[in-house]
């Protein structure tokens, strides 16, 4: 079925003269761009996409298998969550970005293989974050900020329908 997703170039992606390379990565893979703006992302927008009242998205960021977890110790990852959100707000408002709506079979979830894991330094070969990505949890946990990873690429289907709203919500942004 043909679907919709929505693919970012964060700044970081910008700044290193990576937009070409990213978007090749999609478009070898079948995905065809249906539209696309550079620019730089409005505060509302972006506290919108990235929502700090969501505590269940909070709980999970970085796709963490919360199994077994105790009540501590998922309060103690929320409220890093939190912080790590804030961070990727200011960063994500801090250059010029790409978004992107991206076509195709099962865009959402093939956007995401080629996208890669959060974790640049987990994230396999052949990926936009494996193989562009020079930084990690590890280092960005230390530094208390948000891992810079080039891309966001939308989780599912219901998200791809809230960010290609949020992003493009009239035809008049192309
Ligand atoms: P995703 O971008 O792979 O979908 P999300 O869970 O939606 O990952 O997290 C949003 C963004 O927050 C990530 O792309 C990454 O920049 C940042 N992030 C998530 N978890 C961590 C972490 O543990 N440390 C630092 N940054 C993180
Ligand atoms: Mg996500």
């Amino acid at each position: 079925m043909n679907e919709q997703t929505l693919v970012l170039i964060k700044p970081d992606g910008v700044k290193r003269n990576l937009i070409g390379d990213i978007i090749k990565r999609f478009e070898e893979r079948g995905l065809k761009v249906s539209k696309l703006v550079m620019l730089t992302a409005d505060e509302p927008t972006v506290r919108e996409h990235y929502q700090l009242d969501n505590r269940d998205y909070l709980i999970h960021l970085g796709h963490v298998d919360i199994t077994g977890w105790s009540e501590e110790k998922i309060e103690e990852k929320y409220q890093k969550s939190v912080k790590i959100v804030k961070d990727l707000q200011k960063f994500l408002l801090s250059g010029k970005i790409i978004k992107m709506i991206l076509e195709g079979p099962g865009a959402v979830s093939l956007a995401r293989k080629i996208t890669g894991k959060t974790d640049p330094s987990l994230s396999p070969r052949g990926t936009i974050r494996g193989d562009f990505g020079e930084d990690s949890f590890d280092k960005a946990n230390a530094e208390g900020r948000a891992v810079y990873n080039l891309v966001h690429a939308s989780g599912t289907l219901e998200e791809a329908d809230r960010e290609i709203q949020l992003w493009f919500p009239t035809d008049s942004d192309i």
